[in-house]
């Protein structure tokens, strides 16, 4: 058990309030730390140590070099604990180790890439029809108010400090209330490789009032939000208010589409690992497995074969393929959708309970769930369930296929199964999504931007992409004339 504190103007502070939250381990409900419960209070100080930073202090001098130098050096100091940061992700958020570490990894080369970026923000000269000099240059947007997810804690912190840092922004970021610990060690990493005060600062609390407050504040210039829609629609309802600039990164459901002559086994694995990776609590997971009707039987009893086989347990345990979802009222959300799809005409292939061995009593575990026939009409095939729950939908002909994987209000993610590229291409083009794969589900590169169609939300992470996200654009004109203009 350990007491944290939050990190405001490069210090570590309790919540004025003097409140705290307890965090929990999702695989056994054990009390894992207690951090600090900030209120509007503590917002304030959070975003007038980032203005001060922004308006007056070194950042505004220093030089794209150099904050890059402090990215490089950050990446280095989240490998040299690698371990540590993956293991507290684990038991903070319970997933499997291997996914943890696979994270920390990432969010290391997350904090690389946009380090070699920072040297590369060039803007444009531009040919206009007088004797003028005319530019375009790119500045940061100043104070950024960032909201994160629990579902991937480290990378999430680090998909959002990444960029807005390297475009020369200062953060205020709010990691999840289920999962602030990974976020706390990295604000110590930050401390470490010396980055000024009051350019990062990590606040911990709940969506409201710590959340709203940041959302609200009139000295946070960009709202970036990862998360559910609801909440996305309140991040956004406030941005509206003094027109702050926004990106959010949204739910999804999204299709996992599988033609007869795709490579059998390779799909069978990519289907399972397209939703029950992180027990499903993934934005793109592949929740809803589109399947040519001709080889649906076969395909079906190979994909009931291998859930068989996922096993369960606490994420810290090497040999867990799957751990709990990360509380007790996720839980319930997912169970609430597994009995709406009991009750409909879908049949349940298998799972749709918890486990029913002691050792997982106290732990937050979901038997992986697998629904066949489903109506895409139907509530578990249109709504968000984030958990390990796969909704199975069979097609005759391709053009059904892509209308069943566009009708949904969502449009994050998706994936194509075929050997043959002319028609996965052909269907990957139709996909009203941002995210696409062709017989594979889930790779995710730093390079490449991260953001959804329709109701996933707008504007993009990751890649080049995602450094524009925190950036103003300035032209510049320079009269080259001596004579003045006279109008009047
Ligand atoms: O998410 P919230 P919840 C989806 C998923 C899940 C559902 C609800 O379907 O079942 O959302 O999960 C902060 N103002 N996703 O309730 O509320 C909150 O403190 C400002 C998909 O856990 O979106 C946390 O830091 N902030 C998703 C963050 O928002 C507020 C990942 C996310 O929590 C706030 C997670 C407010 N009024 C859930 N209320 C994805 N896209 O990956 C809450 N927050």
């Amino acid at each position: 058990m350990k007491d944290y504190r939050m990190f405001i103007n490069g210090e570590w502070t309790t919540a004025r309030a003097g409140t705290t939250r307890d965090i929990i381990n999702p695989a056994n409900s054990e009390l894992l730390a207690r951090v600090p419960e900030a209120g509007p209070a503590d917002i304030d100080d959070a975003v007038a140590a980032a203005r001060r930073a922004f308006d007056s202090g070194p950042w505004r001098s220093i030089t794209a070099l150099d904050r890059g130098k402090l990215l490089f050096k950050l990446a280095d100091l989240i490998r040299q604990k690698s371990d540590y940061l993956a293991e507290l992700d684990t038991l903070n958020n319970g997933k499997p180790l291997v996914e943890s570490k696979f994270d920390v990894t990432d969010a290391a080369n997350c904090f690389e890439y946009y380090g070699g970026l920072a040297t590369k923000i060039h803007g444009e000269s531009l040919t206009v029809p007088a004797n003028s000099f005319s530019f375009v240059v790119k500045e940061p947007i100043g104070v950024v108010g960032q909201i994160i997810p629990w579902n991937y804690p480290l990378l999430m912190a680090a998909w959002k400090l990444a960029p807005a840092l390297a475009a020369g922004n200062c953060c205020v970021l709010k990691p999840s209330e289920l999962t602030p610990l990974s976020a706390l060690e990295l604000a110590a990493m930050i401390k470490e490789a010396g980055f000024p005060d009051g350019v990062v600062n990590i606040v911990t609390g709940g969506g409201s009032p710590a959340g709203q407050a940041l959302t609200e504040h009139p000295g946070v210039d960009k709202l970036v939000f990862t998360g559910g829609t609801v909440t996305g629609r309140k991040v956004m309802t406030a941005a509206c208010v003094d027109l702050k600039r926004v990106s959010l990164e949204l739910g999804g459901k999204s299709p996992n589409i599988v033609f007869v002559d795709a490579d059998f086994e390779a799909a069978v694995d990519g289907a399972l690992f397209a939703i029950f990776v992180n027990s499903g609590q993934v934005c793109s997971a592949g929740s809803r497995l589109i399947i040519d009707e001709s080889i649906h039987d076969r395909f079906i009893q190979a994909v009931v074969e291998k859930t068989k086989r996922i096993k369960l347990g606490p994420g810290i345990d090497p040999e867990t393929k799957m751990g709990p979802l990360v509380s007790e009222t996720q839980r319930a959300r997912v169970e609430g959708y597994v009995e709406i799809g009991k009750k409909s005409a879908a049949k349940l292939l298998i799972g749709g309970g918890r486990p029913g061995d002691k050792k997982f009593e106290k732990g937050f575990f979901v038997e992986p769930t697998i629904f066949d026939n489903v109506d895409n009409k139907s509530e578990i095939a249109q709504k968000e369930i984030f958990g390990p729950v796969l909704c199975v939908i069979p097609f005759k002909s391709e053009d059904e296929a892509i209308a069943i994987a566009n009708d949904s209000p969502y449009g994050l993610a998706g994936a194509v199964w075929s050997t043959n590229v002319t028609r996965a291409l052909r269907v990957i083009k139709q996909l009203r999504a941002g995210i696409t794969w062709i017989n594979t589900y889930h790779p995710t590169y730093n390079e490449a931007p991260w953001g959804g169609y329709k109701q996933s939300g707008f504007g993009r992470e990751l890649g080049t992409y995602g450094l524009e996200e925190y950036l103003e654009i300035k032209q510049i004109n320079i009269n080259l004339d001596e004579a003045p203009i006279a109008w009047y």
